[in-house]
């Protein structure tokens, strides 16, 4: 075994990988805040070990346990690693036969072009963030989609109702800087299963609770972040911004206002304020439950603590109301003023930072060329694929194409997505590592290549930085980067824009605006150079950017007009006819040992979640009759799923889990939670409502 450890070359072409030891830099493409530096070890080869890059500063040497089995899933002996066609019929037990990439391209080609002769928007791309890499994201992927006419996707499914409301607060997607929570005083982790979903985050929050700060945690479900705070509440899913409503009432009575922030940097107070004086802590603790002293010792801690910082996490906003409630909460640290200090205010996404240094023409919207469009949303792929042609959709969409995404698995109500996915006409093609619910309902699976055999540089939606994805090692069996393969295609369907001869080196150079975002080009570019040495490049931002005012928006303030509290579509008080029939509310959290979908097909991971499972509190299932380990069936009047009964201490009663997202497949009964979940949108953002959900459970 060879001993010398080198850095990889900056310009490391898969084919480079060779005998000896390298260390190639990463960047993790999940889709999580945490976007970490990789250090990956090839060896005669073979990836042999992934770890957290020890010097980049928010990763410092840690990685969470799903992503230090990369090897293991890339090596996993289902990978896809050849093109593959259906042989069944789509209702049928999915079988498919080897082809070559020639066949595959030419086959598919032909029908895209069939289609696209009568109408391109019945083309649609169907993608999100399996990898959060921009090449293998959209880059070749939206110019080749462009270029077609194909319809637009509406890119919903997470994070655009949360964004939203911070966007129409703030101006954009911005918040805190990372490392600066570790020297707050009182952190309020909301929405948020930081040490499941949010690892690197938690780190700064326990260097500040070890200087003596108190975390609260705000969520339905004693998670195990819950279990390491110093308290935490117990609300009932979807009444966040009757909460933040609550705070504002105790915050206006005791005085506890910054004056001076308020009229300088804040728009809409006095309608505000009249909206937050009807919440009185009786009402709020009504409406969230919770007991009013919750509501009356949270305002206080939360204003007399500074700095005072808050972690909004996407869990909270998967409501109808959940845009409004993110609004209300973002105006609370301008209430306070706690934006004045940098360990103050509130971080929910950090993406829109990166916004000014991004290049627009990436993914070339020119090559539409002015031709009609139309836009799908993602969140109700179930009920658009089984929609027919009419004046206001346009045309039934014929050919779905699948990459970075499980959607039979992860939309919601998956009894109409399955049904849309089986219907015979439709032509759909997956670009994928394997084979997921998706892909089994597929007439053509493609083999894409991992982040550890492709080149990608990558922003954060939790940090700041800049990151590259060196390829570590060659492309397995004739697996391709999704890049490769639109190229590929494109180039099948006769398409010869030099757009489509762009390599993976020439879109990664393009990714970022060549001059940053100062008109003369002085300050905020992207030193790629920089970047391919250390492996990430910090932003060049303020330290505490909201200290006085300078909000992102038109006009320069943080914005309150029209922020107001919204019930679910489902709950006890605002559906009392249809919570007598199904009473428990259901949320669907990720589980700590997966990420969305992926990584349930990997065997260690899959080990420590055991199977599906329902957790419920013990007076829930005491009055059901349900003994804790038992199978449930879980029900409303969208559908049904099997899984296994934990009565748990972390349930509250009222609420169940279904901790996700599993593949269909692998659950009892071939389904998964999204059996029981609905396409109903959020107030903004047009985003799902994945936890404002009721339903009932009985024995199996
Ligand atoms: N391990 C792991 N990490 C992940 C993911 C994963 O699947 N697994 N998913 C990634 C993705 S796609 C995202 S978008 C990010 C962020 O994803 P998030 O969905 O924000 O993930 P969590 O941090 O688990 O936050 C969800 C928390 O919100 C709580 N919650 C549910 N409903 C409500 C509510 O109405 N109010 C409040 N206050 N809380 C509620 C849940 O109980 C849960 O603990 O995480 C990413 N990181
Ligand atoms: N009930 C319920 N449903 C949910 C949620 C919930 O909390 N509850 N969470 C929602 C959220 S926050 C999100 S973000 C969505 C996530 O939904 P998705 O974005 O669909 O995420 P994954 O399920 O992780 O599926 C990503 C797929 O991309 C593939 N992939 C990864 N890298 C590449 C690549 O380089 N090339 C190609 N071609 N494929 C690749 C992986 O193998 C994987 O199968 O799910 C949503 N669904
Ligand atoms: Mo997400």
């Amino acid at each position: 075994m060879s001993s010398a450890v080198s850095e990889a070359p900056v310009n490391l072409a898969p084919q480079a990988a060779g005998s000896g030891i390298r260390i190639v830099k990463g960047a993790c493409p999940h889709d999580c805040p945490d976007t970490c530096a990789l250090r990956v070890t090839v060896e005669d080869g073979r990836v042999v070990k992934v770890q957290g890059q020890p010097d980049h500063p928010s990763t410092h040497g840690a990685l969470c346990t799903k992503v230090s089995r990369y090897p293991e899933r890339t090596y996993h002996a289902e990978r896809v690693l050849h093109p593959l066609k259906r042989v069944s019929a789509k209702h049928e037990p999915p079988r498919f036969e080897r082809i070559t990439w020639a066949q595959a391209l030419g086959e598919i080609a032909g029908r895209l072009r069939a289609i696209a002769a009568r109408d391109p928007r019945a083309i649609l791309p169907y993608s999100y963030a399996g990898t959060m890499g921009l090449l293998q994201g959209e880059a070749m992927a939206g110019r080749f989609f462009n270029r077609l006419g194909a319809s637009l996707l509406d890119r919903t499914i997470c994070a655009s109702a949360g964004g939203a409301g911070l966007a129409a607060t703030y101006g954009h997607k911005v918040g805190m800087h990372l490392a600066h929570f570790a020297e707050s005083r009182l952190i309020l982790i909301w929405g948020s299963n930081s040490i499941a979903s949010n690892l690197h985050f938690w780190t700064f929050a326990n260097q500040a609770r070890r200087n003596g700060a108190t975390l609260i945690c705000i969520d339905p479900r004693k998670t195990e972040t819950a279990d390491k705070c110093h308290r935490h509440l117990a609300l009932l899913p979807g009444t966040d911004g009757a909460l933040a409503l609550g705070l504002m009432h105790e915050l206006i009575a005791h005085g506890w206002l910054d004056h001076d922030y308020i009229a300088r940097h804040v728009d809409g107070w006095e309608e505000l304020r009249a909206k937050a004086l009807a919440w009185t802590p009786e009402r709020t603790a009504a409406e969230c439950g919770l007991t009013a002293d919750e509501v009356r010792d949270l305002a206080r801690d939360y204003a007399t603590a500074a700095p005072a910082a808050i972690r909004l996490n996407y869990g909270m906003q998967r409501v109808r109301g959940g845009g409004n409630a993110v609004r209300l909460i973002a105006l609370l640290p301008c209430l306070t003023g706690a934006w004045r200090h940098r360990a103050g205010g509130l971080l929910l996404s950090s993406s829109g930072w990166f916004a000014p240094f991004k290049n627009p023409a990436l993914e070339r919207p020119d090559l539409r060329g002015g031709r009609p469009s139309r836009t799908i949303n993602m969140s109700t792929i179930g009920d658009d694929l089984l929609r027919e042609a009419s004046p206001t959709f346009g045309p039934r969409i014929e050919a779905l194409i699948v990459y970075n995404s499980n959607p039979v698995a992860v939309a919601p109500e998956s009894p109409k997505v399955v049904a849309g996915f089986e219907r015979a006409d439709l032509l759909t093609v997956v670009l994928e590592h394997f084979m997921t619910d998706t892909a089994d309902l597929a007439d053509y699976v493609l083999p894409a290549t991992t982040q550890l055999e492709h080149l990608d540089i990558h922003i954060s939606y939790g940090h700041t930085d800049v990151l590259v994805n060196e390829p570590a090692i060659a492309p397995l069996g004739e697996a391709k980067p999704n890049t490769q393969i639109f190229r590929e295609l494109a180039a099948a369907m006769g398409l010869d824009e030099p757009a489509f001869h762009d390599d993976d080196e020439a879109l990664l150079r393009q990714a970022f605006r060549a001059g940053g975002p100062d008109a003369d080009g002085a300050a905020g570019t992207i030193d790629l150079a920089r970047l391919r040495e250390q492996g990430w490049f910090k932003l060049p931002l303020a330290e505490a950017p909201f200290a006085d005012g300078g909000f992102p928006s038109a006009s320069g303030k943080a914005d309150a007009r029209g922020a107001n509290y919204l019930p679910n579509y489902e709950s006890r008080l605002s559906t009392p006819e249809l919570a007598a029939r199904y009473p428990l509310a259901m949320i669907s959290p990720p589980a700590r040992n997966h990420l969305n979908s992926t990584f349930v097909n990997v065997k260690s991971l899959r080990d420590i979640e055991g199977e599906q499972v329902l957790e419920m509190s013990a007076g829930d299932a005491a009055m059901r009759g349900l003994a804790d380990g038992q199978m449930v069936r879980v029900f409303n009047d969208r559908g049904s799923y099997r899984c296994k009964l934990d009565v748990s201490a972390r349930a509250r009663d009222g609420v169940v889990h279904g901790l996700g997202i599993w593949w269909r497949k692998l659950g009892a009964d071939g389904r998964n939670v999204n059996e029981v979940t609905h396409q109903r949108l959020t107030d903004m953002g047009r985003a799902p409502c994945f936890y404002d959900c009721l339903v009932e459970v009985a024995a199996a």
